[in-house]
Parts: C-alpha cells; sequence; structure tokens
C-alpha cells in the first residue's frame, strides 16, 4: 500500500496562491497624523497624506472652540470642537480637501490626499 502524495499539480497551486497573497492589507499600513489649532489658524494647514490616513484635529486653544468645515463638492462640517477637543476623519480618496473653520472662515487648510 502506498501512501498516496499531492500531485505535483496542488503543489505548484498552492504555492501559486500563498504568491499571490497580498504581502499585508492597507488598512494595516493606515496612519494617524494631527493638525494642531492654535492661535485661530490650522498647523500645519497643509498637508500630505497617503489615502487611508487619518487625520486628526485638535483645539489647543484655551477658550475658543472650532471647527473644519469642508467646502468642496459634498462638503461637511464637523462638531464643534472645544478647548483640548479632537475630531477626525479618514480620507480614502485622492484628492485635495480644501476647508475652513465654519465660525472662523479667515481660517483656511487643504488635505492633500495621494494613491
Ligand atoms: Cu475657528
Amino acid at each position: 500500500m502506498s501512501i498516496r502524495r499531492p500531485s505535483r499539480r496542488r503543489i505548484c497551486a498552492a504555492l501559486l496562491a500563498a504568491a499571490c497573497l497580498p504581502a499585508a492589507p492597507l488598512h494595516a499600513l493606515a496612519q494617524t497624523v494631527e493638525v494642531r489649532i492654535r492661535d485661530y489658524a490650522f498647523d500645519p494647514a497643509r498637508i500630505t497624506i497617503r489615502a487611508g490616513t487619518t487625520v486628526k484635529w485638535i483645539n489647543l486653544e484655551k477658550r475658543v472652540s472650532h471647527s473644519v468645515l469642508f467646502t468642496g463638492v459634498g462638503g461637511f462640517e464637523s462638531e464643534r470642537m472645544f478647548p483640548e477637543e479632537s475630531w477626525q476623519r479618514r480620507f480614502d480618496a485622492p484628492g485635495e480637501y480644501r476647508y475652513t473653520c465654519g465660525p472662523h472662515p479667515e481660517m483656511t487648510g487643504v488635505v492633500v490626499v495621494t494613491p
């Protein structure tokens, strides 16, 4: 009686499948970057990130509240951030996302998302 071995063809198929697996899912590489808000300004006002990155805005003012208001197509406004509060959004689609602060339109920023 002989032990049945897997056929050579089956082994090749298994190796090929393993080789085709992605090294790591994209979200495993995802990061969070911070934008600080103080003195009525976003710092940094312009950031460039890879798709899948989360941006976290943190209000470091003593008394003033701010928001993040996206002004492009489908724009929307974050909740108001009071001092020491934060708000975050993940960016999956490449593009330029311009924003201001709802109550202080003179405050401006842009998130540039690259593929
Ligand atoms: Cu503001």
